[in-house]
């Protein structure tokens, strides 16, 4: 029950197919205000999403990051129960990044999974090694994912999956309600309110969680370089947000909400009042 999901603009037919097996849940919010699904469990049938984007040949990158202590501490962790609930049944590539690539734990994959172990260097200041995740988000998206996968996936390593995280999380720009707001008043989330940051709000609709975020890798694009660019300004005015790259995440959420019209079936025929409405 912790799936907070909104989805942009594209639907194909099977989504719409969806719909109709959809159930609906009286005891949480299960759409925006602008009409996005916030999606939890006991609203999706599992086998109608897998059977979708098995036709769709959707395919799946997932991101993670064990950098220093943070490998030993959490990956084998991490990936063993990845392998175990992520997006199972659907081709997938984890991409590991890392300080000491061997040092990754060798994996048994199922057919059609593999893992991609990337090189980083070590951030000397932790707050880095956060922040900058978004920029080699986006740089791999770029020379790699793109090619290889429609959606991408991006994870805090000190995770553990104990539970389906399949495809009814898949949608053109995904998040996560953060576990611990999503049902304070809120005046009581943590943005950042310090006006000369770039992640600066005063008000928002939901607190994101930045240890999951996904989505097409284009949508997953523009937000990690979005956030990637506030986070630079930031350094060159010597300001860093409150909670790092999970601040400049919510504001970039917060100002590209879904839009409520998907299609455009019919639009208004321009109007020449001037040669038109000649009495
Ligand atoms: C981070 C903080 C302090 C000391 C070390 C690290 C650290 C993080 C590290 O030494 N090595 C490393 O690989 N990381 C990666 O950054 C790792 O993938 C980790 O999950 C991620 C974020 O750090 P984490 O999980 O310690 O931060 P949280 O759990 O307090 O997370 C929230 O706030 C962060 C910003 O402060 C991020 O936005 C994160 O996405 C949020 O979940
Ligand atoms: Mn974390």
């Amino acid at each position: 029950v912790r799936l907070g999901i909104h989805t942009h603009d594209t639907y194909s037919s099977y989504l719409l197919n969806i719909l109709s097996h959809s159930r609906s849940r009286a005891d949480v919010q299960t759409n925006t205000s602008w009409n996005a699904p916030i999606i939890w469990d006991g609203m999706f049938d599992p086998d109608v999403f897998d059977q979708g984007h098995k036709q769709d040949q959707s395919t799946v990158a997932l991101t993670v990051f064990a950098v220093g202590r943070y490998l030993d501490a959490y990956l084998g962790t991490f990936l063993n129960s990845s392998e175990q609930y992520f997006m199972v049944g659907l081709p997938v590539t984890f991409y590991v990044f890392t300080d000491v690539p061997e040092k990754v734990p060798n994996m048994k994959l199922a057919p059609q999974r593999s893992l991609k172990v990337i090189k980083v260097e070590r951030h000397s200041r932790w707050q880095d090694i956060s922040m900058m995740r978004m920029k080699t988000i986006s740089d791999v998206i770029e020379s790699d994912i793109r090619h290889h996968s429609t959606y991408v996936f991006c994870f805090d390593v000190d995770q553990v999956f104990t539970g389906r995280f399949g495809s009814e999380a898949l949608g053109e720009s995904v998040a996560l309600l953060h576990a611990h707001f999503y049902n304070l008043p809120k005046h009581r989330f943590t943005y950042d309110r310090n006006p000369k940051s770039k992640a600066y709000m005063e008000t928002g609709d939901f607190y994101y969680h930045a240890a999951v975020f996904g989505g097409t890798w284009q949508s997953v694009k523009a937000m990690a370089d979005a956030c990637y660019q506030s986070i630079m300004e930031d350094k060159q005015n010597n300001v860093e947000a409150l909670w790092h790259d999970e601040s400049h995440l919510n504001k970039y959420l917060w100002l590209h909400n879904p839009k409520d019209i998907r299609v455009t079936r019919l639009i208004w025929a321009p109007k020449h009042y001037d040669t038109l409405r000649i009495s």
